[in-house]
């Protein structure tokens, strides 16, 4: 029997699209009340007035650039200010930047930008908050990892790296949080159709569509579903880990297609 979200506030970063705007939208559903943050903020007004109809509450929906200290500050400010307390936390933004071997990369820009969304701005929202989840009595984190923190695969080493500094990072702070009350889980996600490839290819739509040819990839309401019910589980449960594939995925890079693509 799953727990209300009811009287809990929720933040989902990098809510514009995607794995991050499904969740947001799942958990108002649960009965969270949802603080959203992205640098796109007309992207992320359209998911706030999505919550808004879904479930009565008008979420906080504001810039949110987890690269940019003051922006995390501002954003967690704002965040207190109108709830007072923060009970889950969904590190939910990041991203892939190209898919080429390490010796071929021109420039590293795009290394530094993984690591410092992956990584860092995870770090960055979650140092801010542990008190405030500690605070509130049922606290919980959700990190986003991915099958790529699991298996590294060629021309994805700096994002499996990210991915596998999220994995390390989130088995520290169920250490670290041991005792009190706050839960810690990984949702770790293969394939899933959101605008993931198109940022990972910088735009280019053909080349995100080939990755999901043939195949049925998982959709962003799929993981959504898997952290709204890690989130209401009863307070005592802590789901540590959920790796998550489609039917046509097998390890990172094994994926059967059919119609011959
Ligand atoms: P999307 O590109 O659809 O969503 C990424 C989200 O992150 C957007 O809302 C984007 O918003 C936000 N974001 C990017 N940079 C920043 C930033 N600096 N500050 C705040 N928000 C930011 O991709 P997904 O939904 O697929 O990705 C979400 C997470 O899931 C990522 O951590 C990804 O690594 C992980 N994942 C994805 C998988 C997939 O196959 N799709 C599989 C496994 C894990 P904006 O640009 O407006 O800031
Ligand atoms: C995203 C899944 O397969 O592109 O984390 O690395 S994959």
């Amino acid at each position: 029997m799953g727990i209300s979200g009811r009287g809990k506030i929720a933040i989902v970063t990098g809510a514009s699209s995607g794995i991050g705007e499904a969740t947001a939208i799942a958990l108002a559903e649960a009965g969270f009340q949802l603080a959203v943050g992205a640098r796109r903020v007309e992207k992320l007004s359209a998911v706030a007035t999505e919550i808004e109809r879904i479930s009565g509450s008008k979420p906080l929906a504001l810039a949110l650039d987890v690269t940019d200290t003051q922006s995390v500050d501002a954003f967690i400010a704002a965040v207190l200010e109108r709830f007072g307390k923060v009970h889950v936390l969904v590190n939910n933004a990041g991203k892939a930047l190209g898919r080429d071997p390490i010796d071929e990369v021109a420039n590293e820009a795009d290394w530094q930008e993984m690591l410092d969304t992956n990584v860092m701005g995870l770090l960055r929202m979650t140092r801010r908050l542990v008190p405030h989840l500690i605070a509130s009595g049922e606290g919980h984190i959700v990190n986003i990892g991915s099958t790529a923190g699991h298996e590294a695969y060629a021309g994805g080493g700096v994002y499996c790296g990210t991915k596998f500094a999220v994995r390390a990072i989130t088995g520290a702070l169920r250490q670290e949080l041991l005792g009190k009350p706050v839960r810690v889980t990984s949702i770790d996600p293969g394939m899933v159709e959101t605008e993931f490839s198109i940022v990972r290819f910088h735009g280019d739509k053909a080349r995100a569509d080939a990755v999901y040819a043939g195949m049925r990839p998982l959709t962003a309401a799929d993981i959504a579903d898997c952290i709204a019910f890690a989130v209401t589980r009863p307070v005592h449960v802590n789901i540590d880990d959920m790796i998550i594939t489609s039917i046509d995925q097998a390890g990172a890079t094994r994926v059967a297609r059919r119609d011959g693509q």
